[in-house]
């Protein structure tokens, strides 16, 4: 069963936190949140299956001793600065893939904005079926639930805009030299630290919604990733050295996401290409782009309005809207 943190227990672990010298008893708690005492029983066995270790002593009550880096819905809407996205928050310690969960509860009419986060994913989605390895606190997992008024056609510029303000954060709080792959990974150093996904509701010219998937590889060290993966990817922390905070990288994506995606929502994507370009791992070498059954060869050289990959070929130029790229 999936399960987000409820008010009550948000309160309470703030209140547990203030408090972290002293314990405090049932009463206190009580008198201080107006929680009655079951609810406060449940929500402290709540918290520690959050992984909170919370002492309790006979006659003095409950103090909080250790707290897991959680991204929790209050602590995010505190920080965050946005109109838009992450004003309504899910946090999950454990769920499937927060993208799955996304496009459900964007059927069931969630509004624009609404960003589900997991401390883990049991079944993190890739693009075509493929897997995203998602294990607990390494990582930021996470989606958006998007309602652009765009036709269906422009709403994958959303994946570049996505990569854009990823890159951004990354550099922004690392220093580490983050990129675009288009149209849908970012990398360091050409090994993938983070990969966007987005899935589209939508009619023939109507978007009805987009969920937009985002995971980033945050404090991994090598020994972390299995086998198969372990060669073309990385996390931020191997690459700086640095331990980043999954809320701050967060906070920093979500600002500079809404930016873009504003402006996106109003212009297109030609106010974003110049950045978009120059964060690009691609423009300037010779690639090898996949797409259904066809697949072209020739040098990236740029990325249009409709966020398209222009190549050039012996043949001429084409411009490439979705596909599989290899560096040659
Ligand atoms: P993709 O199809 O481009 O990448 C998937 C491929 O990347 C896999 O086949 C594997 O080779 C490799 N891979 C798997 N896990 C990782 C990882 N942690 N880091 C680097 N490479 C990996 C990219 O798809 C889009 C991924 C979006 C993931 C987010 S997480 C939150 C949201 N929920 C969800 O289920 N998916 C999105």
């Amino acid at each position: 069963m999936i399960r987000t943190l409820k008010t009550a227990e948000e309160e309470l672990l703030a209140l547990l936190q203030k408090n972290r010298r002293s314990f405090l008893s049932t009463k206190q708690i009580s008198n201080k949140l107006g929680l009655h005492p079951y609810v406060i029983y449940q929500a402290i066995r709540e918290l520690r299956r959050w992984d909170f270790k919370i002492e309790s002593e006979k006659g003095k009550g409950y103090r909080l001793t250790q707290a897991p880096e959680f991204l929790l819905p209050g602590e995010i809407k505190k920080k965050l600065k946005t109109k838009v996205l992450g004003r309504e928050v899910l946090s999950y310690r454990t769920i499937g893939s927060t993208n799955a969960l996304g496009f459900r509860l964007a059927e069931g009419g969630a509004p624009e904005g609404t960003l589900i986060v997991a401390d883990e994913q049991t079944k993190g989605r890739g693009r075509m079926g493929r897997s995203w390895y998602s294990p607990p606190k390494l990582g930021l997992w996470m989606s958006l639930i998007l309602r652009p008024e765009v036709p269906p056609f422009s709403a994958p510029g959303l994946s570049i805009c996505a990569g854009l303000a990823l890159a951004r954060a990354i550099r922004d709080l690392s220093g580490v030299d983050a990129r675009i792959k288009w149209p849908n990974d970012c990398l360091i150093d050409g090994r993938k630290v983070g990969g966007i996904l987005l899935e589209l509701s939508a009619e023939l010219d109507r978007t009805n919604f987009v969920i937009a998937g985002i995971g980033v590889n945050v404090s991994h060290q090598a020994g972390d990733f299995p086998k198969r993966l372990s060669a073309k990817v990385t996390s931020i922390r191997m690459e700086s050295g640095k331990e980043i905070s999954r809320m701050a990288l967060l906070i920093s994506f979500l600002k500079r996401f809404e930016a873009i995606y504003l402006n996106f929502k109003k212009n297109g994507l030609a106010p974003q290409r110049r950045l978009i370009k120059k964060f690009s791992s691609l423009l300037g070498k010779q690639v090898a782009v996949k797409f259904g059954k066809e697949r072209i060869e020739g040098l990236a050289q740029d990325i249009d309005d409709n966020g398209s990959l222009v190549i050039k070929t012996k043949k001429g130029q084409r411009a490439v809207r979705a596909g599989e790229v290899a560096v040659l």
